[in-house]
């Protein structure tokens, strides 16, 4: 398919290393996946689903033990341990290769090696890249078929540029006691081993456009962030976008396809997506903030999706999509899973293959962190801006994660330097899309701690730079929101969903100097008049009580956020030690 040398010799290293059978190049047209379903299905990898209910889609069921990211076993190999920096496991890289190469030597004997050159962004789109993944699973060549453009006009593309991302993957036996996540950002490589799970073997995705993307787009000025995008459009037809970093299963493919309450929909109100997962940003030749969506697909947490909370999700699952680890109804070879519904299926698969009465079944039927892979063009609110190769201009960023505390609903940071120190400080109750323990808070700043390819520190500083370059009045401004916030006795307090639009139109609003805001310690807060209520069950009292600041909780958050930025030293910008000391004062008064 290519003479590109830089890519035949890695192959030929490769190959020897791994020792398949054969090597088979994806060219991306529908023959040669089709032929690929069908094997996947002879062998029982995939089970094909009802054609009728759920043209083109499939299922698959991972090993138990394999089930989320494996932070722990994920590496950011960089020369020095001080590049990687504290909160990223780092080896040598000398030392790891040497290490992977024992386990990848003939990982491939007696299987398939398919090579799947694909493009993160449109082909050809100044802000996309390249990266060539080879992979023994066709589970992951069928996932990347959905989640990127792959195929021959990407190697068309690449012709004899040797600048594209080296990715192996090898399911090898599935040990978790040798599993292996590792990032090279100065080779631009990715290997990984003993997985054939989402983001530990879609290289694409976290891999390549978060880890080695991140350190990128610090070296060459352009940001990756784990943020979606999406398009409001008002009455008057003009569209805003917003980019938003939630952490992994705190709502971001929920906000990025989110249906507007009646009231604002018969107004002529309209959300449309870009992207639910990945944004990679770039300043403009007019000097504004521009972002496309990396990826072509989208690989949501299925658990909770449902008519009523994200119908455009659903919608985008009901054809041409894998489900993985979800349930399956066997009577009529349809998919089902905690919260679709309340009518589970009685004569039921659960994810781990188990055959149960789903309706007197205790405990879940599908994994809390199984997942739909689904065609971005399914999705009946994309964006016609989705394909652009220049992306869409951003006018707000927003933060958020859980915090069944602390934070309100929403409040906007002062200027941009500020907004670096409210995204450095986030921190979320941990979920089940990683293993490890569920409902922990941890520091998670830009919800990037498990993505971030180079010293986190330097990776503030690239965010502070950003905004120098920017003038004040194009640069987007910043928000924090909580859509998670309980009350005393455990309860949301806030709806949530499509209700999160209320709260997103006092954002632009504010871009645009339309509404109020009052000073408080932490930032500027919206007051209850300022969020529009319109036909919600919700009381001023209530309200009050998701937009209040309590000091005290604050003043803890702080002895947290001094112990979590000590770690880093010198090499902490100056900026954000004198964030820290403003937000401490402010709460001190
Ligand atoms: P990743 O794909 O892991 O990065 O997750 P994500 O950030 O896209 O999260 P997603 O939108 O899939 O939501 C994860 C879970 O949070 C689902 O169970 C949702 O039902 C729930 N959720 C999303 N939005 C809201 C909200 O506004 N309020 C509440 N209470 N739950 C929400
Ligand atoms: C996340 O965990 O943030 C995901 C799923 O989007 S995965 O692809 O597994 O990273
Ligand atoms: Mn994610």
């Amino acid at each position: 398919m290519t003479n590109n040398k830089t890519v035949l010799d890695w192959l030929k290293e490769m190959t020897d290393m791994c020792k398949p059978s054969s090597v088979i190049w994806i060219d991306g047209s529908e023959a040669q996946l089709e032929e690929l379903r069908a094997e996947a299905v002879s062998t029982g990898e995939m089970i094909k689903l009802n054609e009728e209910k759920l043209p083109g889609c499939y299922y698959h069921r991972t090993a138990e033990n394999d089930v989320a990211r494996v932070e722990d076993r994920t590496f950011i190999c960089t020369p020095t341990e001080e590049e990687a920096g504290p909160i990223n496991n780092w080896m040598a890289p000398d030392k790891m290769y040497a290490k992977l190469r024992a386990l990848y030597d003939g990982s491939m004997v007696g299987r398939t090696m398919y090579v799947i050159p694909y493009s993160m962004g449109p082909v050809g789109s100044p802000f996309s890249k390249i990266g060539i993944e080879l992979t023994d699973s066709i589970y992951v060549v069928l996932n990347m078929a959905i989640m990127t453009r792959i195929g021959k006009a990407v190697i068309d593309e690449l012709g004899d540029n040797p600048d594209f991302v080296k990715c192996l993957h090898a399911k090898k036996d599935v040990n978790p006691d040798e599993r292996y996540i590792v990032q090279f950002p100065q080779d631009s490589t990715i290997w990984s081993i003993n997985s054939a799970y989402g983001g530990n073997v879609l290289l694409g995705k976290k891999c390549f456009a978060l880890r080695i993307a991140s350190y990128l787009g610090k070296n060459e000025g352009w940001m990756a962030e784990h943020m979606l995008i999406l398009g409001l459009e008002n009455p008057q037809g003009e569209v805003k976008y917003i980019s938003a970093a939630f952490p992994s299963a705190c709502g971001k493919t929920n906000l990025a396809m989110l249906i507007p309450p009646e009231y604002l929909r018969e107004k002529g109100y309209k959300v449309w997506t870009v992207g639910d997962d990945i944004a990679w940003l770039r300043i403009g030749p007019d000097g504004r903030l521009y972002a496309i969506n990396p990826e072509a697909g989208f690989f949501g947490v299925a658990p909770g999706t449902s008519e009523k909370t994200n119908f455009n999700a659903l919608e985008s699952t009901k054809k041409n999509t894998i489900f993985t680890n979800v349930a399956i109804n066997n009577d009529d070879m349809t998919v089902w899973w905690e919260g679709l519904d309340k009518n589970p299926p009685k004569n039921a698969t659960e994810w781990t293959g188990k055959q149960v009465d789903g309706t007197t079944y205790e405990g879940n039927l599908a994994h809390p962190n199984s997942r739909f892979t689904a065609p971005a063009i399914n999705c009946p609110c994309i964006s016609k801006e989705f394909e652009n190769p220049d992306g869409v201009p951003i006018s707000a960023i927003v933060f958020g994660g859980r915090r069944a505390k602390t934070a309100p609903l929403v409040y906007q940071a002062r200027d941009w330097e500020h907004g670096v120190f409210v995204g450095a400080t986030m921190a979320s109750e941990t979920t089940a899309a990683a293993t490890g323990a569920v409902g922990v808070v941890r520091r998670d700043p830009m919800a990037m701690k498990p993505f971030v390819g180079y010293n986190m520190a330097d990776y503030f500083g690239h965010w502070l730079e950003m905004g120098k370059k920017m003038d004040a009045d194009k640069a987007p401004k910043i928000f924090h929101v909580n859509w998670f916030r309980k009350s005393d006795d455990g309860k949301f307090l806030w709806p949530g969903f499509g209700d999160n639009m209320r709260v997103l139109l006092w954002i632009l609003d504010r871009c645009e100097g339309k509404a109020d805001a009052v000073e408080s310690p932490i930032g500027l807060l919206p007051t209850v008049d300022d969020i529009d209520t319109t036909g919600l069950d919700i009381s001023k009292e209530e309200l009050q009580e998701l937009l209040s600041v309590d000091k005290k909780v604050w003043l803890e958050d702080v002895e947290n956020q001094k112990e979590y930025f000590a770690q880093f030293g010198d090499r902490l910008p100056a900026e954000i030690k004198k964030q820290l000391e403003i937000l401490e004062a402010n709460l001190s008064k």
